[in-house]
Formats: structure tokens, C-alpha cells, sequence
């Protein structure tokens, strides 16, 4: 259970970044997906991630410390059009190297929007992930925005699609920051992960 949650910092350099002395999970997914919504919507206060109708809100590695003793991180979207070529180099090479380089990092959840389509720059991602050994988990976000049935037929093509990138199925959650859907599923997840590496840290 998320108690406690405080903003600590935000970086474009992930070498400043806190250091690296606890376990550590991060959200990304293309612009607008709902990435600071989720984490609002996870820590019940409902302005502490920055969000926007607007694409591109978050441009900053932002880290939350949450219960006293694990990292949430807020990273910028991918796949935004509309800043220009020098400014998307520099956040593709700030998610990238802090993605592959920070050392507590225990999970990374990869936000899809449930209302669509599998999306290639989605699974060219993953398959991103994969290659890198970053630790990807799936949550699908909106699923409050149309029925479940159409939010099932959605994950279903995109598991699909994942299943023949990685030999299994990723774990996946189905969320709305909207109306809550998830989110206790989502927070034990994450509190498993904080367990594991620190139980990893003792031996
Ligand atoms: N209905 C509904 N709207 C959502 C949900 N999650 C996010 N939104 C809306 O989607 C828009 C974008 O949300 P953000 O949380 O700012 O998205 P983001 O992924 O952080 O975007 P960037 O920081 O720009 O990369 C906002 O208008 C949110 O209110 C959801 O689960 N349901
Ligand atoms: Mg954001």
C-alpha cells in the first residue's frame, strides 16, 4: 500500500539522478499515454506527477520517493512529433541511457493505450527492452475510454504481437487512472519487485 509519496527531484541528466540506494521503478510510453496520471492515480494525490491534454508534458526524469523507501520515476514520452529532431536526440539518448544504466532499476512498465491498435513504435520498444535487458512489464492505461470488450480485443492483438517478439507473454495490467481500475493489482506488483531487490541486496 502506497502511504506516503513526496516529489524528490527532477533531472535531464541521469547521471544526476539520487543515488542509487534503494529499489527503483519507472514509468514509460509515448506521449499523452497517461504515464503521470497513473502515478497520481497510484499515490491517491492527484497533482503530485504533472500532467496535460497536451503531449509532451513531462520533459524531465522525475523521481518520487514513495513510502520512504523505493523510487517511482516519471520519464517523458516517446513518439511526440512536435518538438523538433535536436530536442527528441536528446530525450531518446536521456530515456536510453538511463534506462540501461541505472543500477537499481528493478522494473520498467511500459504504457500502452488500451483504445488502440497495436502501435509499432509500442513494440519497437518492448523489443528495445528486450535486447537492452530492461526489466519491461505492460500496463495498459484508458481503459475507462471505451467497453471491455473493446479494451479486451485491444490487449489481446497486442499480446499477441508481443508473444512473437519475446518467447512469453510480459506481465500486463489493465488500468484507468480515471476510475482506479488496477490499481491495487499494479502497487502489490511493484511492492514484489521493491521486495525482491531488497531481499537480492542483503545476500
Ligand atoms: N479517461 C482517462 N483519461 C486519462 C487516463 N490517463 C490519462 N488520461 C488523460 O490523458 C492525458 C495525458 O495524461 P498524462 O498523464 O499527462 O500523460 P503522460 O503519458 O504523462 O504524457 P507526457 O508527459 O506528455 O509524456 C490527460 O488529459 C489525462 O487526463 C485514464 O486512465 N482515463
Ligand atoms: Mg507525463
Amino acid at each position: 500500500m502506497i502511504q506516503k509519496a513526496q516529489f524528490v527531484i527532477s533531472n535531464s541528466n541521469p547521471g544526476n539522478c539520487p543515488k542509487p540506494d534503494r529499489a527503483e521503478v519507472a514509468f514509460i510510453g509515448r506521449s499523452n499515454v497517461g504515464k503521470s496520471s497513473l502515478i497520481n492515480m497510484l499515490t491517491e494525490k492527484k497533482d503530485l506527477a504533472k500532467t496535460s491534454q497536451k503531449p509532451g508534458k513531462t520533459q524531465l526524469i522525475n523521481h518520487f520517493m514513495i513510502n520512504d523507501r523505493w523510487y517511482l520515476v516519471d520519464l517523458p514520452g516517446y513518439g511526440f512529433a512536435k518538438v523538433n529532431v535536436k530536442v527528441k536526440q536528446g530525450w531518446e539518448s536521456m530515456i536510453s541511457t538511463y534506462l540501461t544504466k541505472r543500477e537499481n532499476l528493478c522494473g520498467v512498465f511500459v504504457l500502452i493505450d488500451s483504445r488502440l491498435e497495436p502501435q509499432k513504435i509500442d513494440l519497437e520498444f518492448l523489443l528495445w527492452c528486450g535486447t537492452e535487458g530492461v526489466p519491461a512489464a505492460i500496463v495498459f492505461t484508458k481503459a475507462d475510454k471505451q467497453s471491455n470488450t473493446k479494451t479486451d480485443q485491444n490487449i489481446r492483438k497486442f499480446l499477441k504481437k508481443t508473444q512473437e517478439i519475446f518467447e512469453e507473454i510480459p506481465d500486463y495490467f489493465v488500468t484507468s487512472a480515471e476510475n482506479g481500475q488496477g490499481k491495487d493489482e499494479l502497487t502489490r506488483f511493484i511492492e514484489e519487485l521493491v521486495q525482491e531487490y531488497e531481499s537480492g541486496e542483503i545476500i
